[in-house]
């Protein structure tokens, strides 16, 4: 899908440097300046273009059609729960009924530490907008086969969890449009919030128009050199549009995948069709190479999740016509005290003549 997209421009400036070895270190400073430059600017494709040399289906670690096996085999990778049953098709983990729970879980831990994710799934249901429920999850988790709120998994997960809400539980006037797809990762004591859709977790998202689509929907996921991008294609354009992008994102080996989906009071059918997990081959630099052992998910630089809660305060549109108003309103105050002013002196003078 992706692979060496960028690999002839890649070799193009290896060779400049061997051609021009005193022009690539004398001016090394300023190379590096244009090099972020050039990154800044294209960052929003690089995304998109990383440079992976190869990428390699796993099997073992992918869900695919015919579904041989799955659930009751002892030689399939998978397991159900709950509602989730296996069709030709697809597998349904909730039928568009009330207060359902069912999931699919991977039965083999995930070690691999370059690798991208591609699910396409279905959500279509009976329900008027917005009057469906709940959405569906997708995992990498320490735990695998566990019940409860948060898309019919576990809260205080401990791993990724990337959900495709198609509710909206939080204020009905907010400016989110339904379904939202968002990134979360969990660390044992991190709980995600229903009643906000997962607002104050949140570390990336977007809204996907993947509910009653006419097109077939997928979304990728894609974590490589602890920077995780997920994208989607939900509008049959055959091409992936950018959704989350998180760096320094660290995450455990040892997890398992699973998709998960529960239904309350409004529902929907959440089905997979496949899950496909693909090996990246990346280049590493030797500091890369060894890099320390976590034991609790985590994202490095949390401040780049700040700037969001400051969205909630004053943003910078508000406090200009906040600082707009309320000189003008200084200025027309000052313009009847000086009228007041005027009169009161006028009638003083006319009080003494
Ligand atoms: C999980 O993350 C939150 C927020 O960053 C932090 O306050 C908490 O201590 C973390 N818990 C663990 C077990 O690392
Ligand atoms: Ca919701």
């Amino acid at each position: 899908m992706v692979a060496a997209v960028t690999k002839p421009s890649q070799d193009r400036m290896r060779s400049i440097g061997f051609l021009y070895p005193m022009f690539y270190f004398k001016n090394i400073r300023e190379l590096t300046c244009l090099f972020v430059t050039a990154c800044i600017l294209m960052s929003q494709s690089l995304a998109d273009d990383q440079d992976f040399l190869e990428e390699f289906l796993k099997r073992e670690y992918s869900l695919a059609k015919p579904y041989r096996g799955l659930g009751f085999s002892s030689s399939s990778q998978w397991d159900l729960m709950g509602t989730a049953m296996v069709t030709p098709d697809h597998v349904r983990l909730t039928p568009d009924l009330q207060s359902r729970q069912g999931a699919v879980w991977s039965r083999i831990p995930f070690f691999l530490r370059d690798w991208e994710l591609k699910v396409h799934f279905k959500i279509h249901g009976q329900g008027k907008k917005n009057l469906n429920g709940d959405g569906l999850a997708i995992w990498l988790t320490r735990d695998r086969m566990q019940n409860g709120p948060v898309f019919g998994n576990m809260n205080q997960f401990i791993g990724l969890g990337i959900f495709v809400d198609t509710y909206p539980n939080a204020d009905k006037t907010h400016d989110r449009t339904f379904p939202y797809i968002s990134v979360m990762l969990g660390n044992g004591t991190l709980s995600y919030n229903h009643d906000h859709d997962g607002r104050t977790t949140e570390l990336g998202g977007c809204t996907a128009m993947a509910r009653n689509a006419i097109y077939d929907t997928f979304l990728l996921v894609r974590l490589s050199k602890n920077r995780l991008t997920l994208v989607v294609d939900v509008d049959g354009k055959q091409e992936w549009k950018h959704c989350a992008d998180v760096t320094g994102v660290r995450l455990p080996p040892g997890y398992f995948f699973g998709a998960s989906s529960a239904t309350g009071d409004l529902s929907d059918n959440h089905d997979i069709i496949s899950m496909k997990l693909y090996q990246l081959t990346v280049e590493r630099t030797p500091e890369e190479e060894e890099e320390e052992e976590i034991t609790v998910p985590r994202v490095d630089n949390m401040e780049q999740f700040r700037v969001e809660v400051e969205e909630e305060g004053m943003s910078g549109v508000q406090f200009f016509f906040t600082l707009l108003f309320s000189i003008l309103g200084l200025g027309v105050l000052a313009v009847v005290g000086l009228m007041v002013y005027g009169r009161w002196k006028e009638n003083r003078r006319k009080r003494f003549y």
